[in-house]
């Protein structure tokens, strides 16, 4: 799957992923935009995301999108936990493919990190008065900092209704038109409370030993993958260390991906951070491709390159140098929804972003 030695392909060339073809390496990372009413998409979501599928990206994933109203970081958080989700999620797909993108979804729960305000209004906890709900995790421990909330520890039901809850999702996702899902094992959320011993104290079959530690996230891939049709690309994200001595690390990401390519995951998309308020974090431009590089190396499967990646020719140098098989930009793409067409011009390589017919005397 991986390409041989000497072969790597550049920014702009095609991938093909089961039966999906991206029309070049570029893809939209998912980003909350904490719009949403009740969990429904609506115009704001469709000019967002679509928007970036005129500018010329291959893929466009949508933000963390809950699996359960608890499951939301924020009451403005998508949802995909009913059917009134999917008819506005399938005119944005819709959109997105008539524009030569594929759509993805980033589906998510977010554990104790969840019943927050939106950003605007606070970016803290958010009390029952103000609308906001208990929260389930690994283990009662709150995340700290302004999230004080003490989740609950979840029970055995509440494990098999949370893995529920990701395959109904999945099929939801499905109708609604998505080609590219993405579960989302990151950022301190429910599956990554479960990977890291900082959040993880459990002392069942799910926490302890770092099999118990990955089992909620491996046996939710493997039902996922069960529902997900085999023609369609499924990806992980992860926050690949939690750069805290004793947390999550590099060596238990390169682990897990090796399970989970074995459960038939395509692409372990590679970010880090988020399981505890005062972390340092060596933040510089595409501090954490060398991430997507030692686990595309060591577990033999795709990753995609996330983070600080904005200037064209290192996103270019990531995909020639077989760092990772595709770059996610996430900030870049909110100051430039042209960012591919732009990136193609300075690489010399204009004619590779085809303009809407639309715009092409301004091209
Ligand atoms: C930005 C702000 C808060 C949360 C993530 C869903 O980090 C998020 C998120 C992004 O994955």
């Amino acid at each position: 799957m991986l390409n041989p030695p000497g072969t790597a392909p550049h920014l702009f060339d095609p991938w093909t992923v089961r039966s999906i073809t991206l029309r070049n390496r570029i893809g939209v990372s998912p980003m909350c935009q904490y719009s949403a009413d009740d969990g429904v998409a609506n115009d704001w979501h469709l000019v967002h995301l679509g928007s970036r599928a005129v500018g010329g990206a291959g893929l466009i994933i949508v933000e963390a999108t809950a699996v359960s109203p608890e499951g939301r970081i924020s009451p403005g958080c998508l949802g995909l936990w009913d059917e009134k989700h999917i008819a506005p999620l399938a005119r944005i797909t819709s959109f997105l493919k008539d524009h030569g993108a594929v759509p993805g979804i980033q589906i998510a729960h977010a554990g104790r990190k969840a019943s927050t305000s939106v950003p605007w209004a606070g970016d803290g906890r958010l009390s029952e008065d103000q609308g906001g709900w208990t929260t389930i995790a690994p283990s009662a421990i709150a995340f700290g900092g302004r999230l004080t909330q003490v989740p609950q520890a979840m029970t055995a039901a509440d494990i098999l209704t949370v893995q529920k809850q990701f395959t109904a999702t999945a099929g939801r996702a499905l109708v609604a038109g998505f080609q590219w899902l993405e579960l989302h094992a990151a950022h301190g959320y429910l599956f990554h409370e479960f990977l890291s011993p900082l959040a993880n104290h459990r002392t069942d079959e799910y926490g302890g030993s770092f099999e118990n530690r990955v089992r909620l996230l491996v046996e939710t891939t493997r039902a996922v993958r069960a529902v997900w049709p085999d023609h369609l690309p499924l990806a992980v994200r992860i926050s690949a260390t939690d750069w805290v001595p004793g947390g999550w690390d590099i060596e238990q990401s390169v682990a897990l991906a090796k399970l989970l390519k074995a459960e038939g995951v395509d692409l372990v998309d590679c970010s880090s951070g988020g399981m505890v308020p005062d972390a340092v974090i060596p933040v510089t431009p595409g501090y954490q491709v060398p991430f997507a590089e030692r686990i595309r190396r060591e577990a033999g499967i795709s990753t995609a390159a996330v983070g600080f990646i904005s200037e064209p020719q290192q996103a270019e140098d990531i995909i020639a140098n077989s760092q990772a098989d595709i770059v996610l930009l996430g900030r870049q793409f909110l100051r430039d929804p042209y960012w591919p067409a732009h990136a193609a011009k300075a690489l010399g390589q204009k004619e590779r972003v085809a303009p809407p017919l639309q715009y092409t005397r301004a091209w």
